[in-house]
Parts: C-alpha cells; sequence; structure tokens
C-alpha cells in the first residue's frame, strides 16, 4: 500500500470560523457506536508524517481547495501534539482556565494547526461495494474541521472522543487528500478543564475503515453471570442481523437471542474471556466476552454476587515525550506495572482513554470506571457561576460526550461504572447525561464525585477526605440524605501521590477492610506529567513561560514521567497485597488470610525463610491450603534451623506466583509478612577509652576533636565535617500542603518560624577523664524558642559513641521535620553503602510499610529517588547499623539514614533534577526520626501518631572504621 503523506488537489475553502464558539458538539458526524476491529473488513491507517502548518487564530488561510500546495509546509507525526514537536509551546493549568472566562467565547489568539495527508488506497481495497467506508479519528484536541479531496465533512469537539464520517462516495484509488483543521481553544475547552497540560494537536489514531454491505454497524454484547446457578447469559444485540457463536461454549444463537449456558465468570482477579463472532451478511467481527454482573446490592457494589474491593489508581494518559499521545506498549507497561503493583482498578481520568487500554484491562484484570471527557473546574472561580453542566445549552453537548463514552466503550467486562466526568458541579445537563446513560446500560452503576447528595449517582464518591472522615462513613454515621446513605462509599481520589509520598496509605486501608460501605479507592495518581527537556530532566508548568500556570502540581503520579516506579508505588503494592501473612511467630505459626475478592489461593506458593541478623540462614516452601476469599488458616512453620547464632531473627513469608501469569512470571511476589522472633541486643560500649589533650585537639578512642569547639574531626582517618543537630529537611510537596488546605501547612510554618536557618550556639565545652561534653542551642534567628543540644562522646578503643539529648525550650506548637544529626564525609573513591534495616527502598513514618527489614546494599547516588521537584527523598527507616564512606554505624534506638551529595539547602534550593551538582561532601544525616509524609499537596496531613512532636529525646550512635567502604 502506499501512503503519501503530502497533498495532491484539494478544494473548497477553509474559512468561516462559527463552529469553533458553536456550543454543539459539531456536525456531520455519524452516530456514535462501538469500537470493534473487523475480522475481515479492510482499513488502512492513516498515522504517520502528515503536512503542517500552524496559524495564530481560527482565521487561517484556507487550505483544502483543489491543487493547494503544502510542499512547503512542515513536517508532522500524527498522533501527536504540535506543542511537543517544536510549534509553540504546552500550557499547564490545574483548574483555572488559561483564557478569560467568557463561554463559549475563546481568544483571538487561538493556535490553530492544518493537516495534511494524501494517501492512496490499497491495490486490495474493495470498490462498488456500497461505497461503505468511514474516516475515524480517535482523539483531536480540542476542535477540528474535516475535508476530504476538497468536500467538507463535518466539524466535530470532544478531545477524547472517536469520531467517525462516512466518506465512501469522495473516495479516489490514488490521490487521496485529508485536510484537518485543529483549533486549540474552542467552546469544547470549557467542557475540558481536566488538571493537565493543554495539548492540541491530532493526538489519537486516523483510520479509514472499509465498511461492506450489510456490515455491522454497532452491536451490544450483554453477558451477564449468575453466581447462583453458575450461568452466563449472554445477548448480542445487533442493528444489522447476524449470528453469535461461541465455540468453547456451544453457543449458535441469532443476534438479539439470550442463551443461558454454564460459564467461567469474568473478574479482575481471573479475567476469563470467551472468543466470539458476530457475523452478519457482509461482515464478521470477533468478540472478547467475559461475563459478569455488576449490581449495587443491599448498598454494596457487588460484581458477581461479591463485593468489591477497589485497590485503584486514577490514570492519565502520559508520555515524557509525545504527551498523550500514547502507544501500545507503553499502554501494557501501564497495565503490567499495575498488574504486578496489586492494583486491581482504574479510573479513567477524567476521560475515556485510547480504546486499546481497555481491550488491555479486559485481558490483564483491572477493574474500570470509564468516565466521560468532561470537566468544567475553572467555573469554581466564579462559584460555579454560567458552568455550562447547569445551562441548557450546553446539553445537546453533554448528551453528545455520555454517548460517545458509552457507545465506544460498553462492550468491555472490565469497565464496572460510568462516571459522568470530573469536578463540573452540578446541574441539569449533568441529570440528563445520567438519565440518558441509566436508560441506553442500565446494566452499569453511575460514579460522578461532585454530586455530593447523589441525586443522579449510584454510588457515594468523595475526594480527599481525610482518614476520620472516611471512617465515619464506614459506619455509617455521616448522615447525609437519604439515598445517599443507602449507597456504597468509594474514594474516587485520595492520597495526593505528589513528590515523596503518599503517607497514611495503610491507615486508609485498614480502614476499607474495617467497614464494607468502604469499597476502596483510588490514589492521585498514577504518573507524573513531566515533560522531557533537554536542560531541566523533566519540565513543569511555568517550565514554558505560561502566564498562568500551576508549577509541579502536574506531578503527582505513583510513577515518575519515565515511568520509574516511585517508592509510593512499592508502598501501595505493599498496602494493597490480596494476601495476609500476620502472627508473632511464638505459636510456631503465621495466619495466612485470603484478601482477594473472586480468586483461592491456588495460583500461589508460599515460601519461609530464617533470618537472624538480616542474613537468611534457612529456606523452604510453605503449604498454605487453597484459601477461598475471606478464609484463613494457621499455618505452621518449621522449627528455627538448629544452630542459628544469637541475634534479632526473623521469619519472612512470602506469596509468589506458582507458575508464570500473563502479568508477570514465577516467582513474582505477590505478598509477604516478616514476624519478628528474637530482639536486637543494642550496641554497648563501655567508656573505657580516657579523652587525651592532643595539640589543639583531643582525642577520645578512634575520635579526634577541635579542643575550642569540642566539634569531632576525625573518627579514625576518616575526616568529618560539620557534625550537629539538624531539624530541617528540604520541605516535600506534601509539606508545603496545597494553598487552598484549611489546615495548618507544616512547611510554610516551619519557613516562617526559621527552622531552615537554626543557629547553634556553643554554651559549653566540657571535658571528663572518659567524656567529652558540648553544650549547645540550637534556635533561629529572631524567635525565642530554640532546642537545648548535649553531645556527651565517649569511647572503647575502637568505638565512639555519641548520645545526644535535646530538650525544647520555649513554646513549640509546630512538629518538627527532623530530628537527628547531620555530618559530612569526604566522598570517597566508592560510594558503596550497606545497612541493615528496613530496605530495600525510601521509607518514612507512614511510608514503611513496605520496608523489609534486612541486609541491604546500594550506593550513595542510588539512595536518591530522582523527584521531578526536588525535595526530601531517599531516607531508610528502622536501621541499625549502616556503613559509607568508611564508617560503621550503629543506632541505638533504630534511625532513619540519608546520605547524598548535596546539602539539604541546596537540595531545597533546587527547582529540577538538573540543579543538583554532586559535590565532593557526602552528607549524612542520621535521624533519630522524622515527621510523617502525610498528603496534603491535596489531602489530608499526616495522622496524630505520624508528627514528629517537639519533646525532650535522647539517642545514640556508635561510630567505627569500617574500611570497606572506604
Ligand atoms: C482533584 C481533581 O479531580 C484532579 O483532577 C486533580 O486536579 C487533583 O485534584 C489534584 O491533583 S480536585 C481537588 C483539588 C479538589
Amino acid at each position: 500500500m502506499s501512503v503519501d503523506p503530502f497533498p495532491c488537489n484539494g478544494n473548497g475553502n477553509g474559512n468561516g470560523t462559527e463552529y469553533v464558539e458553536d456550543v454543539s458538539p459539531g456536525s456531520g458526524a455519524l452516530p456514535p457506536r462501538a469500537r470493534y476491529a473487523s475480522s475481515d473488513a479492510p482499513s488502512l491507517s492513516l498515522n504517520g508524517s502528515w503536512r503542517f502548518r500552524l496559524s495564530p487564530t481560527a482565521e487561517a488561510e484556507p487550505f483544502a481547495r483543489e491543487g493547494y500546495d503544502a510542499g512547503g509546509w512542515a513536517e508532522i507525526a500524527v498522533p501527536g501534539h504540535w506543542v511537543l514537536q517544536g510549534h509553540g509551546s504546552p500550557v499547564y493549568t490545574n483548574h483555572r482556565y488559561p483564557f478569560p472566562v467568557d463561554p463559549p467565547r475563546v481568544p483571538t489568539e487561538n493556535p490553530t494547526g492544518d493537516h495534511l495527508r494524501c494517501f492512496d488506497l490499497p491495490a486490495d481495497w474493495p470498490h462498488g461495494d456500497g461505497d461503505g467506508a468511514v474516516l475515524r479519528f480517535d482523539g483531536v484536541e480540542s476542535c477540528a474541521r474535516v475535508w476530504l479531496n476538497g468536500t467538507e465533512l463535518g466539524t466535530f469537539k470532544g478531545s477524547r472522543l472517536a469520531h467517525e464520517f462516512a466518506v465512501g462516495p469522495l473516495l479516489r484509488a490514488a490521490g487521496n487528500v485529508l485536510a484537518v483543521r485543529v483549533h486549540q481553544w474552542s467552546a469544547g475547552s470549557y467542557l475540558e478543564d481536566q488538571d493537565q497540560w493543554w495539548l492540541p494537536g491530532i493526538f489519537r489514531d486516523v483510520t479509514l475503515l472499509h465498511r461492506p454491505a450489510d456490515g455491522v454497524r454497532d452491536f451490544f454484547v450483554h453477558a451477564s453471570y449468575d453466581h447462583r446457578t453458575g450461568t452466563g447469559t449472554l445477548r448480542v444485540d445487533s442493528d444489522v442481523a447476524g449470528r453469535v457463536t461461541v465455540a468453547d461454549l456451544g453457543i449458535d444463537v441469532p443476534a438479539g437471542q439470550p442463551v443461558t449456558v454454564p460459564v467461567r465468570p469474568w473478574s479482575a482477579e481471573v479475567p476469563h474471556l470467551y472468543d466470539g463472532v458476530l457475523a452478519t451478511g457482509g461482515e464478521r467481527v470477533p468478540l472478547r466476552i467475559g461475563f459478569r454482573t455488576v449490581a449495587v446490592t443491599d448498598g454494596l457494589i457487588e460484581v458477581n454476587g461479591r463485593p468489591v474491593l477497589f485497590k485503584g489508581v486514577n490514570r492519565h494518559e502520559w508520555h515524557p515525550e509525545r504527551g498523550r499521545a500514547l502507544d501500545l506498549a507503553t499502554m501494557r507497561a501501564d497495565v503490567l506495572l499495575m498488574k504486578r503493583h496489586n492494583i486491581n482498578a482504574v479510573r479513567t481520568s477524567h476521560y475515556p482513554p485510547h480504546p486499546a487500554f481497555l481491550d488491555l484491562c479486559d485481558e490483564y484484570g483491572l477493574w474500570v470506571i470509564d468516565e466521560c471527557d468532561l470537566e468544567t473546574h475553572g467555573f469554581t472561580e466564579l462559584g460555579w457561576r454560567d458552568n455550562p453542566v447547569d445551562d441548557d445549552r450546553w446539553t445537546p453537548a453533554l448528551l453528545d460526550r455520555a454517548a460517545r463514552t458509552v457507545e465506544r466503550d460498553k462492550n468491555h467486562p472490565s469497565v464496572v461504572l460510568w462516571s459522568l466526568g470530573n469536578e463540573a458541579g452540578t446541574g441539569r445537563g449533568l441529570t440528563a447525561m445520567a438519565e440518558w446513560i441509566r436508560a441506553r446500560d442500565p446494566a452499569r452503576p453511575i460514579h460522578y464525585e461532585g454530586d455530593h447528595d447523589c441525586r443522579d449517582t449510584d454510588v457515594y464518591s468523595r475526594m480527599y477526605a481525610g482518614h476520620a472522615e472516611v471512617e465515619r462513613i464506614g459506619r455509617r454515621l455521616d448522615g447525609g440524605p437519604r439515598r445517599r446513605r443507602r449507597l456504597p462509599f468509594v474514594l474516587c481520589e485520595y492520597a495526593h501521590a505528589m513528590g515523596n509520598g503518599p503517607g497514611g496509605l495503610a491507615d486508609y486501608q485498614r480502614l476499607f477492610t474495617s467497614y464494607e460501605r468502604l469499597q476502596g479507592g483510588f490514589v492521585w495518581e498514577w504518573i507524573d506529567h513531566g515533560i522531557a527537556h533537554p536542560e531541566l530532566g523533566f519540565a513543569y508548568g511555568g517550565d514554558f513561560g505560561e502566564e498562568l500556570h500551576d508549577g509541579n502540581f502536574v506531578c503527582d503520579g505513583l510513577v515518575l514521567p519515565d515511568r520509574r516506579p516511585s517508592p509510593g508505588l512499592a508502598e501501595y503494592k505493599k498496602v494493597l497485597e490480596p494476601v495476609g501473612i500476620t502472627g508473632d511467630g511464638s505459636a510456631g505459626t503465621v495466619r495466612v488470610t485470603n484478601g482477594y475478592d473472586a480468586a483461592d489461593l491456588s495460583a500461589l506458593a508460599f515460601s519461609w525463610s530464617y533470618q537472624v541478623d538480616g542474613q537468611t540462614l534457612a529456606t523452604g516452601a510453605l503449604p498454605v491450603p487453597a484459601l477461598a476469599p475471606g478464609e484463613s488458616a494457621d499455618v505452621g512453620l518449621p522449627a528455627p534451623p538448629a544452630g542459628a547464632p544469637d541475634g534479632e531473627a526473623h521469619w519472612l513469608v512470602r506469596a509468589v506466583l506458582a507458575a508464570d501469569a500473563p502479568w508477570a512470571g514465577r516467582g513474582h511476589v505477590v505478598a509477604w509478612g516478616q514476624v519478628q522472633v528474637s530482639d536486637r541486643t543494642p550496641p554497648r560500649v563501655p567508656a573505657t577509652a580516657r579523652l587525651r589533650p592532643d595539640d589543639g585537639a583531643f582525642t577520645l578512642g578512634p575520635g579526634t576533636f577541635d579542643a575550642r569547639t569540642g566539634a569531632l574531626t576525625a573518627i579514625g582517618g576518616v575526616t568529618v565535617t560539620g557534625l550537629r543537630l539538624d531539624v530541617w529537611r528540604a520541605t516535600t510537596d506534601n509539606d508545603e500542603g496545597a494553598a487552598w488546605q484549611h489546615d495548618p501547612r507544616c512547611g510554610p510554618l516551619w519557613r516562617r518560624l526559621g527552622l531552615h536557618r537554626m543557629r547553634h550556639r556553643l554554651d559549653a565545652v566540657e571535658t571528663g577523664d572518659h567524656a567529652l561534653t558540648v553544650r549547645t542551642r540550637v534556635a533561629p534567628a529572631g524567635r525565642e524558642l530554640g532546642l537545648a543540644a548535649v553531645y556527651r562522646w565517649t569511647a572503647d578503643g575502637d568505638r565512639l559513641r555519641l548520645a545526644v539529648s535535646v530538650v525544647p525550650e520555649g513554646d513549640w506548637t509546630l512538629p518538627l521535620p527532623r530530628l537527628g544529626i547531620r555530618l559530612g564525609l569526604p566522598a570517597p573513591p566508592s560510594d558503596r553503602v550497606r545497612w541493615f534495616g528496613g530496605g530495600p527502598g525510601e521509607a518514612y513514618p507512614d511510608t514503611k510499610s513496605a520496608a523489609l527489614a534486612g541486609r541491604w546494599e546500594s550506593t550513595v547516588a542510588d539512595l536518591q529517588t530522582p523527584y521531578v521537584r526536588p525535595q526530601e527523598n531517599g531516607a531508610r527507616i528502622d536501621v541499625r547499623w549502616a556503613e559509607l564512606g568508611g564508617l560503621r554505624v550503629e543506632g541505638e534506638p533504630l534511625f532513619l539514614l540519608t546520605a547524598r551529595r548535596w546539602t539539604t539547602e541546596q537540595l531545597d534550593a533546587a527547582a529540577h533534577r538538573t540543579d543538583l551538582v554532586p559535590g565532593d561532601t557526602v552528607w549524612v544525616n542520621l535521624d533519630h526520626a522524622q515527621h510523617g509524609i502525610g498528603s496534603q499537596s491535596c489531602g489530608p496531613g499526616p495522622l496524630p501518631h505520624h508528627r514528629l512532636r517537639a519533646e525532650p529525646a535522647e539517642f545514640s550512635f556508635v561510630f567505627s572504621p569500617a574500611p570497606g567502604t572506604a
């Protein structure tokens, strides 16, 4: 087949731009219908290189007329966004419209991209067969006008929705010219105020579909499952007469006729699909049928007769180079990552995804809330005045969006709820959408968060509610209108994953599993929308000179822009584990609980290992019965291995895939539980070494000190600089909090107090025979409060012990960011780090579920989490001992470790990763404690028990040389 991207002929002219600001959805497109791939009707992808010209206004030069010469135009990749291909630049706003709000008017400055493509039909393209052909656009932002061979086909809006045009009679065997004019802004933009980059362009596929005479047009697969009888009922409604066959089920019935047979049901956990065929006189269409019944029964969302617990994420479509133009490999990568992290549900925030994504959800198994492409959030700035959702003139556009969502996606078993949209207030238009959807597809409940009274919805949904409120809802003590009180509850957004965090996931999950009404939630959000940038690493709002923007609020995902999992995803995986493994090991058993909704445990193999001081001494298989959902068993552990040394002992029990699954290989860890058997013996250092004056210095065991200031200068051969109490951390996005939060936000308050500029006053250097004591007061300028910090040094021959005591003075109402010491070590040739403690990844007090006690090894470079906006990161928690930079440090009690080649101040000042340049000192923080992380960047802060109160504290470290890491 030959596809020539360059134009040949055309006629018609391109002006008359009323449609841009018209509230109607457009004109000329075919009615929406199911998306499917025909088995026999050919299709021609028009993706590829197109000619492109950008104009500053909607009244651009005409270009669709016969013979127009676009030879001088640029080339652009379709699917793609022109602002990511060197034409103009992207704009990021959260909810504010980036143009004056005067619906449906848009600015005169309206970047308009003209796209041209010439193509020939393949030689075997059927001709004269009813002349049926359809041109399909899967996604164009935000408004398009289309011509084929000089004839206008129509205009459309609805960026993330499919639009088709009948083009049969216009097609030529060769020299077809497709001209598409795309406007960045249109009346449709008022309905598409989602929190994301504004990215104009033809960003999804363009396809020419042959439509045979008597071919399938639209069809609706109804495939329900009756859990009482184990049977499925299939009925495929088709608007063209045809037959439905499902070979594996012996089904062969006319379209429209129901048939009931024993089947295996579809669920996100066991996504059983049957292959079928819908055959009409002119076409065969493959069907992928999943039998399942979704219903709200007695106040619970049930699938196949059992309540489900959504372990979800909100997924925007994102690729750091291609924006929302996703390829199949990227979509599959998302699904695989989700499945491997125990995620079972996706809300397609806030628009229908590329259709291939839903095929993957059917195949691999994910519950989907399919959301309509609708958000009018910017009207909140006007007190929701003039909201299109409550203005009848816009209702046809809203209904068009609802229909295009439902019709396209109705045959996906993974789609279990329809969502009307996001953050669009309430109004008659939304009610009309709900009514239309209910009538068209009564078999799926309706979701919409903005309707707090649930007048139009079947599920009570909220976003960012704190733990206490969620618990009240779980206990059914939240009151509210009568209809709402009978409905199940989901958190359609929670745990804002911006930067370091989110904290508090485990506390939410405990609530979800404790109260049946709470049917889980969807973390906000899946991926950071950072844009790959040659100088900045990843760019965020403001990096393109936008006059209005919301900074790095667009980087709030569980995976970094390049899909590297952030520690938040590891934490979420652990919290979501479908198998509970608990106990104290004392009875020689662990309790195993099946937390799946539908699957038994037969796909998993269990193993035990016995560890002393983080070292595995023995391992073996652990026989566990194939428990049914909800069942538990106490499973016997073997006797601890004979001759195991004394020390801190743990059992570690793992549940792994017993065989390859489509989404992960055999041995993939699904769940684990660690049970402590015996306690650690804390380090003891008898104060036997004498303090000796030595030429302006003191020595004490391996330690050398400045005699005047008492400052530690070396341990053995390792130079130490700047050892002192430290309370500051480079504030996280969650510390900073969102500006609209009512609760006090620690980051700004800490800075106002001056915790980032603490001064250290030396009060006394006291010498004893076997000890050096340094008394200090640590306080910010302009404030009367402070911390009395005393450092007491003792040693035996080889080990130097530091005991720190801290007593707050004055009126401390704020928590502290951190409490510990920091010190500088020369960056050694090797930056190897070894430790026994929580690992392998980053963890903080309220993000430590995934921290497994063990021996870990890394490098200073690899300890860093490269959050798009640099901030506190990379702590390892519950550390017993660590070795780095030629030193060994043991803590009593356990401590948090961070080490980096820049200071906290440099980290705090950095706006992008590329601002951080490794220096020749490794700055090490040994923290007695850190403040929790929370998710106040758009939700609640750390829970009270994760706050670091300013209280008297004592902690100690034992230092000794560790040559292996120098
Ligand atoms: C909520 C939005 O629904 C979502 O699109 C995103 O903006 C998220 O917040 C924050 O990242 S709206 C919430 C600010 C009330």
